[in-house]
């Protein structure tokens, strides 16, 4: 029996290790067997059932979007002609628009249809590098129409090579059938949805939305108490548009992540990192909404709180189906360095969804792998739209990236 199933050698290595300098680069080989890398070296050894050289090619582990709303139907472009005329995101949400229109929209479509419109989404962050996603739900805001969501983030998952990890964001707005009665909708949620999603294993992760115009701090501080008590993690949309001391609640939970963050104090940030909060920074909401206030990210930098960089696709905020500008408007509107953007999408993005298994290319790691026709990983947050993605493979697979 050969040593590796798949050896891939001549390869410019960035291991992106937490702790290594300069991307963790190397020059050499790695050994693959049963979806794993199991070796990791500078001249190959062993025999392999496939031993494949990279002619210098640069490997990366294969990115990860960990926030995304990609399940969804219709689309809000009048409503960012509104905003560009002037009204603000607030003022079209209370006037009924915003979440809730996409909500209408999503209510109508069927399962069928919900796939139909979010694969190409998933393609296109897949021929991007993207292995790993998150999806939520929250465009359903009833047990059925979550539900319907969530399978629909299930079934991208079984149909294509990338693996989809779900999210239920039930608490993403206040739903016309509990009208002026977020306490009431929070009880439903706790009593009916919540558990029904579990027993159906719909879900890896709770989310909310912690703001002025959808829920407060001690709303959301429910749903998490009773998330704890059935053991799912969380997560928490939180200090988008104002400091709702959302990141403070987000480390009192263990959160996984808190995410968006612009308005998120001091306070804050050494909250999260006492927690070991993940910060999930989303620049296309940022760019979208036309917003000034920048995310703290020295303070983030000086507590060691790991900070990583999602798409948040979605058709209110982030109209940007693409991982890849995320980055370079990462390090453009944010200053995070072309380095940290990588460690961003990779290691900093597994930690938010909780996946110790992948993010970085070390033995024991899955062997989900980026391959590139750049000269330096410095070009990924540099160039954006231009399909530099030579091979992607998941669990140590070649992915078709024309399916
Ligand atoms: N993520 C969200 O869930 C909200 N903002 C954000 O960045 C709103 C999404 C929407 O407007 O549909
Ligand atoms: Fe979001």
């Amino acid at each position: 029996m050969p040593d590796w199933d798949l050896l891939l050698t001549d390869a410019r290595v960035a291991t992106l290790q937490d702790g290594a300098a300069d991307y963790g680069v190397f020059e050499g080989a790695i050994g693959i067997r049963d979806g794993v890398i199991e070796w990791l070296g500078e001249h190959a050894e062993g025999s392999a059932g496939d031993t494949r050289s990279l002619d210098g090619r640069w490997v990366t582990p294969a990115l990860i979007d960990c926030h995304t709303h990609i399940v969804f139907a219709g689309n809000r472009a009048a409503e960012f002609e509104q905003r560009l005329r002037g009204a603000s995101y607030e003022e079209i949400a209370r006037a009924g628009g915003g979440i809730m229109s996409t909500v209408r929209a999503t209510r109508e479509a069927s399962e069928d249809e919900l796939l139909r419109l979010a694969l190409p989404r998933l393609m296109a962050l897949m021929r991007e590098g993207v292995a790993t996603i998150e999806i939520k739900s929250g465009y359903g805001l009833d047990i059925d129409n979550e539900i319907k969501m969530l399978r629909v983030a299930r079934r991208l998952g079984e149909s294509t090579p990338i693996e989809v990890r779900t999210t239920l964001l039930a608490a993403h707005a206040l739903p016309p059938e509990f009208k002026n009665d977020a306490d009431r909708y929070i009880d439903h949620i706790c009593a009916e949805i919540l558990p029904r999603v579990l027993s159906e294993g719909l879900a890896d992760a709770v989310d909310a939305y912690c703001e002025d115009i959808a829920f407060s701090g001690p709303q959301v501080a429910r749903l998490f108490r009773e998330s704890e008590s059935l053991g799912i993690p969380v997560k928490l949309h939180a200090d988008q548009l104002t400091d709702g001391g959302g990141a403070e609640l987000a480390a009192h939970f263990s959160a996984l992540s808190a995410d968006h963050l612009e308005y998120t104090s001091t306070v804050g940030v050494a909250a999260m990192a006492e927690a070991n909060t993940t910060a999930v920074l989303l620049p296309a909401a940022f760019l979208t909404l036309g917003e000034t206030q920048l995310p703290p990210v020295d303070a983030l930098r000086e507590q060691n709180v790991p900070v990583a960089i999602a798409s948040d696709c979605n058709p209110g905020t982030a109209p940007m189906c693409s991982l890849r500008s995320n980055m370079m408007l990462a390090s453009r509107l944010f200053r995070l360095t072309p380095e940290e953007c990588m460690a961003g999408v990779t290691r900093n993005a597994a930690r938010a969804l909780g996946l110790p298994d992948r993010g970085s290319i070390e033995t024991g790691k899955r062997a989900d792998l980026a391959i590139w026709d750049i000269s330096h990983p410095r070009e990924l947050a540099y160039w954006s739209g231009t399909p530099q993605l030579s091979e992607l493979l998941t669990a140590g697979h070649t992915v078709n990236l024309r399916a």
